[in-house]
């Protein structure tokens, strides 16, 4: 049974609140998709749901014992598989280093480091970023909650398995293990589960983050790190007006991080998540002045190359590896929602995502002149840095952004029609 969701809006409002939020809500499922979508995604609002979102999931109960991780059954279930394993005492760049490590050997670590006490001696190793729910896809540990249902970048992966790629992740380390500050890949909101134990959460709204920033722009590894009240070196850090949440996740519950906000994170306890990277309309424009943004100090870095002749596809091939997407599989990527939506109002195909839930009219509506609006405004960036040429070589932006417009005003006309006819 398919569930159906819908929302009141059927179109973009460009107006955006340029409030500072420095609180986070608590709040329960028992909230409606239209209020999540109008009160946090479109504002851009975190919060977090309490553990009853989380009480049917299977990985709750089968991946525990006594609220601790269940050694034993997560070697019979994983124990042959590599995963990826941070140390989090070794910085590397602005993150740390990593690893692959069999699960069986990494949950053997995690034993020892509890029986010796959590020893300051041993390493501090952290299970992250694993594509977990990608490797079980008939086996669902999990139920994505209706609120993180609008999740673009899961459905076009989902829908491409040739592209070998998604944004479904499974955490999990002894307490102690953190991830220094950082705003998520491609600007994206995430959303993240404790399916056992806590976390601590810092989030600093969009440009809190500047302040936290060194003499030469870089940011600071560790928000809490002494190193930040160095004036010489950290001009902007001023802690009596810095803007921030510092937030505990407790067990079973759903933070919900928004687009842009940067944050650190510890695990208090012994502690397993699950979690999200997703895009949608509310930050599709946000993910793509992100993008834009990039290129541009691309273009800057490699200014003195400029008259070699490929020089704007070597930028594009630069992009691919800072940002982790060009301006190509942007367009890929929106065109691939696009095209689902405009079938969906069309030819009345569903728009489904996690085999759970159907998008309606309005929503699907919302979708379009979302991309209908970043569409205008990457076709003219593109034409402004001579890309146009390449990008569009098939006429396949302005056919795109034809058949959106076409459609969206159609819509609208059916609309009027059946208001007048009511009258
Ligand atoms: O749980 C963590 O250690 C990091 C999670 C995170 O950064 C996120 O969910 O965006
Ligand atoms: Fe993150």
């Amino acid at each position: 049974m398919l569930q159906a969701l819908e929302i009141k809006r059927n179109k973009v409002s460009l107006d955006k609140s340029t409030d500072v939020i420095d609180w986070i809500d608590h709040v329960s499922p028992s909230m409606t998709y239209d209020e999540f979508f109008s009160n946090y995604l479109i504002p851009n609002k975190p919060c977090i749901f309490n553990s009853k979102v989380t009480e049917n999931w299977s990985c709750r109960r089968q991946w525990s014992v006594d609220d601790a991780p269940d050694f034993d059954a997560l070697e019979i279930l994983f124990g042959n598989l590599a995963v990826p394993v941070a140390d989090c005492n070794k910085k590397y760049y602005n993150s740390q280093s990593k690893d692959d490590m069999q699960m069986k050997d990494y949950l053997n670590y995690w034993m020892d480091y509890v029986k010796s006490n959590y020893s300051d001696d041993k390493s501090l190793l952290y299970l992250k970023d694993w594509h977990c729910p990608r490797l079980f896809p008939n086996a669902p540990m999990y139920n994505v909650p209706q609120y993180f249902a609008s999740d673009w970048l899961n459905e076009y992966y989902i829908a491409n398995p040739d592209l070998d790629d998604d944004y479904r992740f499974v955490y999990m380390g002894p307490s102690g293990t953190w991830t220094p500050l950082h705003a998520d890949v491609f600007g994206s909101y995430s959303w993240s589960a404790n399916v056992i134990g806590k976390k601590r959460w810092l989030l600093f709204p969009p440009h809190q983050e500047d302040l936290l920033r060194d003499i030469h722009g870089q940011l600071i590894y560790d928000a809490t790190s002494e190193e930040l009240n160095d004036y010489t070196k950290y001009k902007a850090y001023d802690k009596r007006t810095i803007k921030y949440i510092d937030v505990v996740q407790e067990p079973g519950e759903i933070i919900f991080v928004p687009s842009g906000w940067h944050h650190q994170v510890w695990n208090l306890e012994d502690t397993i998540s699950i979690n999200h990277n997703w895009i949608n309309g509310c930050n599709i424009m946000d993910v793509w002045h992100g993008l834009q943004k990039e290129l541009c100090s691309v273009m800057k870095e490699v200014s003195d190359c400029q008259d070699m002749n490929d020089w704007t596809e070597q930028c594009q091939l630069i992009l691919r590896s800072t940002f982790g997407m060009d301006y190509y599989q942007f367009l890929e990527f929106i065109t691939f929602i696009a095209t689902e939506r405009l079938n969906m109002i069309v030819r009345k195909d569903k728009v489904i995502s996690f085999k759970k839930f159907e998008f309606g009219t309005n929503h699907c509506l919302f979708d379009l002149d979302a991309i209908r609006l970043v569409l205008i405004d990457f076709m003219n960036d593109a034409k402004e840095k001579s890309l146009y040429e390449s990008i569009n070589e098939r006429q396949q932006a302005n056919k795109l952004l034809n058949k959106i417009v076409t459609c969206l005003s159609s819509q609208k006309m059916k609309t009027v029609c059946e208001a007048d006819s009511e009258v």
